[in-house]
């Protein structure tokens, strides 16, 4: 069995995953969206939900709230809720995507009446920020073009950098924009944040406090995550991770599911790059579960992300040192992998029990009746959904 030392075990200890609020609401495809028993129907019962991840895991103390789904009358109250629940009010995602102006571009827009409606929801985003105590403002933009010649992609950028100005100059103290970056969906041709690069290039004009958010389903396949983690903590840009993982396109499945070989190789350039517990680093979840159990899928995803970093913190740093720089190819990947390999659920698994955590959270779940009192409870009513 795995041995946690007194170091890997403080460095767990202060693990800390943001859970989606949408990964509790009704969520599908394009084809279908589907219901599920015990949905919250509100944000108050989104919140409900992602406490319970964090009560039986303690790896998730903070929740991030999208904006119009998330919208409350009085974010006061929601954020006394969250407290009282023992978590916190996390990132505000604004939303663009979900109205008729944005057909053709929201802060890209060429009309400055739509770019100043797109600019203004996320000045209200800020807002809300000031009213839950958020640090981050994170911005996805679905803006671009589906056919060569139907836009001009130059100015498209010389506006978006406008625009991101704008709601730069409204944070105040600590706030931060993070903007986040995808090379395809919903447009095809071409989108106006495609990569990091020029997420980089638009951040960095604006100032320390405005950063790169990588969602790991953001890339074409095949491409090295992990290089992109080193260069971003290397320049100090890596704001946030919206953890996920996927097959084919931006499947937004359970993190580490898909290839847990990926999550290895990201946390260990995190470590490598002093962004483990680092606090300008935020790692979330990005992630729908469509057709599994919400709150366990989100309690599996927090457990694959501690599962990884207790193998990524098993490196023998000193033997991969010297074999690296001995130029031991075959004797450098056999340290690497050697902590891949290595089974660490049953000391993880005791090390909770320590801590009065329940050793397996996916069991104390299942027998928690939770699950039994929302599906009671939370019966008529609109149930939130994905874009609800
Ligand atoms: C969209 O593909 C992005 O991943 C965004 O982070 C988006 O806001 C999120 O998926 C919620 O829809
Ligand atoms: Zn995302
Ligand atoms: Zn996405």
């Amino acid at each position: 069995m795995a041995t946690l030392t007194h170091d890997i075990e403080a460095t767990l200890a202060a693990q800390g995953i943001e859970l989606p609020s949408w990964a509790f609401g009704n969520s599908g495809t394009r084809f279908r969206v589907w219901t599920t028993a015990g949905t919250p129907r509100d944000p108050f019962e989104k919140i409900a939900d992602a406490a319970e991840v964090n009560r039986l895991t303690g790896l998730a103390p903070s929740v991030a709230l999208h904006i119009p789904w998330d919208k409350v009358a009085d974010f006061g109250a929601l954020r006394r809720h969250a407290e009282e629940l023992g978590v916190k009010l996390g990132t505000i995602n604004s939303n663009t995507f979900q109205d008729e102006d944005y057909k053709f571009g929201a802060l890209t827009h060429e009309d400055d009446r739509i770019r100043r409606k797109a600019i203004d929801h996320h000045l209200e985003c800020i807002d809300v920020m000031d009213a839950t105590g958020s640090r981050d403002l994170k911005i996805w933009l679905a803006e671009g073009s589906n056919y060569p010649g139907q836009t001009d992609m130059r100015a498209r950028q010389d506006r978006l950098n406008d625009s991101l100005r704008t709601i730069y100059e409204r944070l105040t103290g600590e706030q931060r924009l993070v903007l986040e970056y995808k090379f395809f969906e919903p447009s095809f041709y071409h989108t106006d944040v495609p990569d990091w690069g020029t997420s980089y290039a638009q951040v960095a004009t604006l100032g320390d406090r405005a950063m790169v958010c990588l969602d790991t389903g953001h890339h074409a396949p095949g491409t090295n995550i992990e290089f992109i983690v080193m260069q971003l903590l290397r320049l100090g840009k890596l704001g946030s991770f919206d953890f996920n993982s996927r097959f084919y396109a931006d499947d937004d499945l359970i993190v580490g599911a898909a290839d847990p070989f990926q999550l290895f190789r990201i946390i260990v350039e995190v470590i490598r790059g002093g962004g483990l517990n680092n606090p300008d680093v935020a790692f979330m979840l990005d992630q729908c579960h469509n057709i599994e159990a919400k709150i366990p899928g989100q309690i599996r995803s927090v457990l694959n992300v501690q599962e990884m970093t207790a193998r990524a913190l098993l490196i023998d740093q000193p033997a991969l040192a010297a074999a690296q720089s001995a130029n031991d190819v075959l004797g450098a990947q056999a340290v690497f992998m050697d902590a891949f390999y290595t089974d660490v659920r049953l000391a993880l698994a005791e090390w909770r029990e320590g801590r009065g955590l329940p050793a397996d959270p996916m069991a104390a779940y299942a027998a928690s009746g939770y699950q039994q009192k929302i599906e009671t409870e939370r019966v008529g009513g609109a149930q939130a959904g994905w874009g609800a």
